[in-house]
């Protein structure tokens, strides 16, 4: 076996074990396993496409099988947030350090009714490594308190993300209740989350979707025109 095949051996062998302790919900090891991954320096989109996304797709598969029920679920949110706290401050760290620069606002929240932050957590952080200015309002966020915050601090990009089916009306609505504001025209409109796509976004009337962190932070410097 030559060397770099050696390297993608063990590479694959912890991204797997990181899955094996996310799906167990055991928060211990998983942060370990965190760790111990990008101390052997994996990088951070591998570890959080291939290790916590494939990891939560089979969780959500046991929930829908019946097998996890809504506490497990809850369990597996925070075994995430776990993780994030070792993986997430080594992005701001690492290549991206020199951009300090900020190139823009961007007010991002979950849309109301959904109080999954999770992914929107992730996309926070890398458009903030990027060197864009970040205003999180959290989750379950009404309509009026995104246009009042966008409104604030003069933001150019408004950022929407949503997990659930049921609550697509509500970034709808947060949409509507942008262009009913006066504020449309100089503010850029990125969403993003499961139940969203390419062309839901643009019925929607957003400007860019992004299908997971380091794709939503690169379109939003796109749409600020700093590629
Ligand atoms: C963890 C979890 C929870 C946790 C959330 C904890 C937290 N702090 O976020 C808790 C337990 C609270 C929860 C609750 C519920 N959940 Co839930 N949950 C999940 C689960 C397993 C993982 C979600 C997640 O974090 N994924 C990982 C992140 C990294 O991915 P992501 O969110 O998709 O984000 C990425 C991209 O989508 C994108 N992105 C996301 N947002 C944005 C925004 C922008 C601007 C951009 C550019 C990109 C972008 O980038 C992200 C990073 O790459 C999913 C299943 C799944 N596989 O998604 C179900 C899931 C979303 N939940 C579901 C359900 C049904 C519920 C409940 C209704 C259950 C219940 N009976 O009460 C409640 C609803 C509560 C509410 N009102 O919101 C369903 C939704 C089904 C549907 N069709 O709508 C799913 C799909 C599970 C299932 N298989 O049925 N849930």
């Amino acid at each position: 076996m030559r060397l770099g095949e050696a390297h993608l051996d063990q590479s694959n062998f912890m991204l797997e074990n990181l899955r094996k302790h996310i799906v167990e919900l055991d928060a211990e090891e998983s942060r370990r396993a965190a760790r111990e991954a990008v101390d052997a320096g994996i990088d951070v989109e591998s570890i959080l496409s291939k290790g916590v996304g494939l990891a939560l797709e089979e969780v959500s598969r046991r929930y829908d099988r019946g097998e996890y029920f809504l506490s497990e679920l809850v369990m597996a949110g925070e075994v995430v947030n776990e993780v994030l706290t070792e993986v997430l401050p080594r992005i701001k760290k690492g290549e991206n350090e020199a951009a300090v620069i900020e190139k823009g606002t961007v007010v991002i929240g979950t849309v109301q009714g959904d109080l999954h932050d999770i992914g929107k957590n992730i996309v926070s952080t890398f458009m903030s490594a990027l060197g864009l200015r970040v205003i999180d309002l959290g989750v379950d966020v009404p309509p009026e308190r995104f246009v009042e915050e966008v409104r604030r601090s003069r933001a150019q990009i408004m950022g929407l993300s949503c997990l659930l089916t049921t609550t697509l009306p509500a970034m709808k609505r947060t949409i509507e209740a942008l262009q009913e504001s006066g504020l449309r025209p100089t503010v850029k409109i990125i969403v993003g989350g499961r139940p969203v796509t390419e062309t839901l976004a643009r019925e929607l009337g957003a400007d860019a979707y992004g299908h997971d962190a380091p794709d939503g932070a690169r379109k939003a410097l796109k749409l600020l025109g700093r590629e």
